[in-house]
């Protein structure tokens, strides 16, 4: 798959959220999310939309949009929430978002992050949408 393929371009749009605990010591978190491709063998593509930190809040809501764009091929998103850190961020929590349910209309959902043993750590409301 060459990096000629055609893409699509999408409205990823991330609105209120919620982290579940506290990630750091004065018990807030500084979350972030990011939103990368899946390739079909298996591997994350560099990153596709980075959102803004939100400082001190478990709470975030971001009320913002990126672009997006999405080679035709590519099945499925992986998007991760982090704790931004001044040294190293830390993981909270990814979910898959497949493509052929945002290709075939508007997205929008309370996307549940779960951690690697698959307990949910935060959501966020999620909406894609073709541009
Ligand atoms: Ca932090």
């Amino acid at each position: 798959m060459g990096k000629d393929q055609p893409k699509q371009e999408f409205k990823f749009g991330l609105y209120q959220g919620q982290v579940y605990e506290a990630q750091d010591l004065n018990g807030k978190a500084d979350p972030f999310v990011q939103v990368k491709a899946i390739e079909t063998d298996g591997s994350h593509s560099k990153v596709l939309f980075k959102s803004t930190v939100k400082k001190a809040t478990l709470t975030p809501a971001w009320n913002e949009y990126g672009k997006i764009k999405v080679k035709d091929y590519v099945n499925d998103l992986i998007v991760e929430l982090y704790d931004e850190d001044l040294l190293k961020n830390d993981f909270i929590g990814r979910q898959v978002i497949n493509m052929g349910r945002v290709r075939s209309g508007i997205f929008d959902e309370l996307i549940k992050f779960e951690d690697d043993k698959n307990c949910v750590k935060g959501t966020v409301r999620i909406k894609i949408e073709r541009n």
